[in-house]
């Protein structure tokens, strides 16, 4: 069966063919990093950041490492989703009163998320000085309003799917702790309004594979497909010298998200170039966006690597799904409705 992408064309996707012969679904770009140190007068590192095609080019929120070492938000725009000019300042944030929302000490892992004609961003927020998630919306990336924080603290890696399923709007995240959290799983709640969120469902466990064994967290906006739901995620492991950030796939049910169909047991990319194991935090490929192209299948994506550099990595919808369908490996976490 023939996997394919639902979505809009994108021909001028960042694209490189694959470049190397190890049997990973996931190939680099040859021109990494794409953002390196220092890329601004404020920023010091430009990281774990959130692309999406904007006018004849791209547009996106970055994760930037101040030179005081607090992340905050910060726009950057691209003609070819390569060379990026970061604005020199955060992003400001107003509430719906249209008071103005204040920085608070930390925003970080930006995603993405474009429903209808409102582009949503939800990243990691201060809240009550304890990190949670924050939703913000923009029609234009001029004027950006801050909504409802969704949870209570603690919580991490939120990503909402590009459109409502059965009626209501749906945001994967991480219950975490207040630092490095040791644990971690995905979950899924709904709300039909982006201000009362319920109906919270499990969808993946860390895993049995020592690679996600300590944690996993969603990454890019689910690709919508033929065949269902595909996340690309995170998962870490514990080393005596600290974690390992790691890219994982699955596969979810098209109606029922916390549904997943397909589950991949190995690791689809690894931290292995010096720029992903050399940085402010060693060992780490930490998947943010993902750009796709619905006419040729070829998903480009954007991952943080070692918290100081932006970096591009490529795969196509289908070379992803034969690797999953080969190794496949789902537990009753997985397969269960459980709320
Ligand atoms: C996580 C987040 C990410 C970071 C990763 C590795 O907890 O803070 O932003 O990339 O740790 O340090």
């Amino acid at each position: 069966m023939n996997i394919k992408i639902i979505g809009n064309s994108l021909p001028n996707i960042p694209w490189q063919d694959r470049n190397k012969t190890d049997g990973l679904p996931v190939w680099r770009f040859d021109g990494n990093p794409i953002l390196k140190r220092n890329p601004t007068k404020l920023a010091a590192r430009v990281f774990n950041s959130a692309v999406v095609p904007w006018g004849d080019g791209f547009i996106g929120v970055f994760r930037a490492d101040m030179n005081m070492q607090n992340p905050q938000l910060f726009l950057g725009r691209s003609d070819d989703g390569i060379k990026w000019e970061i604005e020199e300042g955060p992003i400001c944030w107003y509430r719906e009163d249209g008071t103005k929302s204040p920085l608070g000490n930390f925003a970080y892992d930006p995603r993405v998320i474009k429903i209808d004609d409102e582009y949503y961003i939800v990243w990691c927020c201060e809240f009550a000085d304890m990190p949670s998630l924050g939703i913000g919306k923009t029609k234009d990336f001029k004027h950006f309003t801050r909504i409802n924080n969704p949870f209570i603290p603690f919580n991490r890696n939120g990503v909402l799917f590009p459109k409502k399923i059965n009626g209501n709007y749906q945001l994967l995240s991480r219950p975490s702790d207040s630092g490095h959290t040791p644990f971690g799983d995905i979950f899924i709640s709904e709300s039909p309004d982006m201000k009362y969120w319920g109906n919270h469902r499990l969808v993946m466990r860390s895993g049995s594979c020592l690679w996600e064994s300590t944690k996993i967290g969603a990454g890019p906006v689910p690709i919508e497909t033929t065949e269902g739901w595909l996340m690309i995620y995170h998962g870490v492991v514990t080393t005596c010298s600290g974690y390992v950030y790691s890219m994982g796939a699955a596969l979810l049910d098209k109606d029922e998200p916390s549904k997943v169909l397909m589950r991949c047991k190995n690791y689809i990319f690894t931290p292995e170039e010096d720029y992903e194991v050399v940085g402010f935090v060693p060992n780490v490929a930490f998947p943010v966006a993902a750009l796709t192209d619905a006419d040729t299948g070829r998903i480009a994506i954007y991952y943080g690597a070692a918290d100081t550099y932006t970096a591009l990595a490529f795969t196509t919808v289908e070379e992803l799904y034969e690797y999953m369908k080969e190794n496949n490996e789902l537990n009753h976490w997985d397969t269960d409705v459980i709320r």
